[in-house]
């Protein structure tokens, strides 16, 4: 079979919720994906930033078929040897005590709701049903029908009512509209250090810094979705590190299972997480040791190959060459670490027909909100594989 063959069966068998470039890929090892005409990309979106450690990391792997040998599953109406080990290396790597595990990174948004919520009721003593989640535009945090329900891409959300009630928007990166929007039942304000989906959007220094201070003064937990900016990611392990606040909760997933296996978990001090008692939430597959095991393994290479670093330093490298771009197409390269956006001038077309070329040039990327960019290869790419990588961006930005 070939690429059109493939392609013919997704499109014959596959609901259509998805535009994704025409390359199939069959193989991957670290940086680099074949697809199954054995042409070699360098992957730049590292699947939405799930595979930090590259490609089928050997140690990762190996973690994943020693456990998938002994058991994969007890469900939690037993316990295993495997979930308190990942418990005690995310609260060590992340400075919060306790640990709710899941699968997606929505079902650990979904579980922050709840904690938020029944902490409101029962600790901060808003009225029953009255919880309000402050949310920021531009935000993305999955697609269940209660996330998409603070959206603000109208596509997320356009015929799946009835949506969930309970939430404010507010523009991202104004502290001063954060402190207008908070009530006596305000509860909590969710917010991604950097908004991944959004287009790469950095916040203004000192915003989270500053929501802290404006959430404690109100008696408002501050929750971070980290799931996206977390796990070394943005150059330190997670996101809200670059300001030294100390959130009330975080959201991770993504590259907690170094692309192996669906992991999530929401991670959040005693004060918010004591408000579960048993049987309040769960999940079949939540907390199961095959994905415990493959959690502290690739949570071991973050740290032993010391990619939060790696991240920051290749992150400032690469910015800076792309900044040098002379391109008629660009208006703003902006970013943190590995999580890079370039912005393009409407006039440029959109960047999917870049997306496109690039692929042609051996490199696979993801524009996002149609007019950026987005580059985030994985961390454990050299500083020789980003000026192979910058060569041909240049082409296409200049030529194109
Ligand atoms: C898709 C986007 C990225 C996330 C943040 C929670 C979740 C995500 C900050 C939910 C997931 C994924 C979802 C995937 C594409 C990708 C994505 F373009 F959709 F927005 F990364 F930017 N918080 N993001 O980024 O985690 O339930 O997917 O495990 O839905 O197309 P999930």
């Amino acid at each position: 079979m070939n690429t059109q063959d493939y392609i013919n069966l997704e499109n014959q068998y596959g609901a259509n919720n998805y535009h994704p470039l025409d390359v199939v890929i069959q193989k991957g090892d670290g940086i680099w994906v074949w697809d199954v005409e054995g042409r070699k990309y360098l992957d730049f979106l590292s699947a939405y930033s799930a595979v930090n450690q590259g490609h089928c990391h050997p140690r990762i792997l190996e973690a994943m078929v020693e456990q998938a040998k002994r058991i994969t599953l007890t469900s939690r109406a037993f316990r295993n040897d495997k979930l308190g080990l990942m418990y005690k290396k995310l609260s060590e790597i992340s400075g919060l005590p306790k640990v709710l595990p899941m699968n997606s990174g929505a079902e650990a948004v979904e579980t922050a709701i709840k904690a938020i919520r029944k902490w409101a009721y029962t600790v901060k003593g808003i009225p029953k049903d009255q919880a309000e989640i402050i949310v920021c535009e531009n935000n993305f945090a999955g697609r269940t029908i209660t996330i998409i329900s603070f959206s603000t891409e109208q596509q997320y959300k356009e015929g799946f009512g009835p949506l969930t009630p309970g939430f404010k928007i507010i523009p991202y990166g104004d502290i001063d509209a954060l402190k207008n929007a908070i009530t006596p039942n305000t509860a909590a304000f969710l917010v991604e250090p950097i908004q991944g989906e959004g287009g790469i959007i950095v916040p203004p220094e000192g915003y989270l810094k500053a929501a802290e201070e404006v959430c404690r003064e109100n008696n408002v937990l501050l929750v971070l979705d980290e799931i996206q900016t977390g796990l070394a990611r943005t150059g330190k392990m997670f996101a809200f590190m670059h300001e030294g606040v100390q959130p009330d909760g975080i959201t991770v997933g993504k590259a907690l299972s170094g692309g192996f296996y669906p992991i999530s978990a929401f991670l959040a001090k005693e004060e918010v997480m004591d408000v579960f008692k048993p049987g309040d939430h769960g999940s079949t597959f939540g907390g199961n040791p095959l994905a415990a095991a493959i959690a502290v393994a690739a949570l071991d290479v973050l740290v032993e190959e010391n990619l939060a670093e790696r991240a920051r330093e290749l992150g400032d490298y690469f910015m800076n060459k792309l900044r040098t771009i002379e391109s008629k197409h660009v208006k703003e390269v902006r970013g943190k670490g590995l999580l890079i956006g370039v912005e393009l001038y409407p006039e440029a077309g959109g960047a999917r027909r870049f997306c496109e070329a690039l692929k042609d040039e051996g490199m696979l990327c993801k524009e996002t909100h149609e007019h950026v960019i987005r580059f985030a290869p994985p961390l454990v790419i050299s500083q020789n594989d980003i000026d192979w990588a910058f060569e041909r961006i240049q082409k296409v930005l200049t030529t194109l």
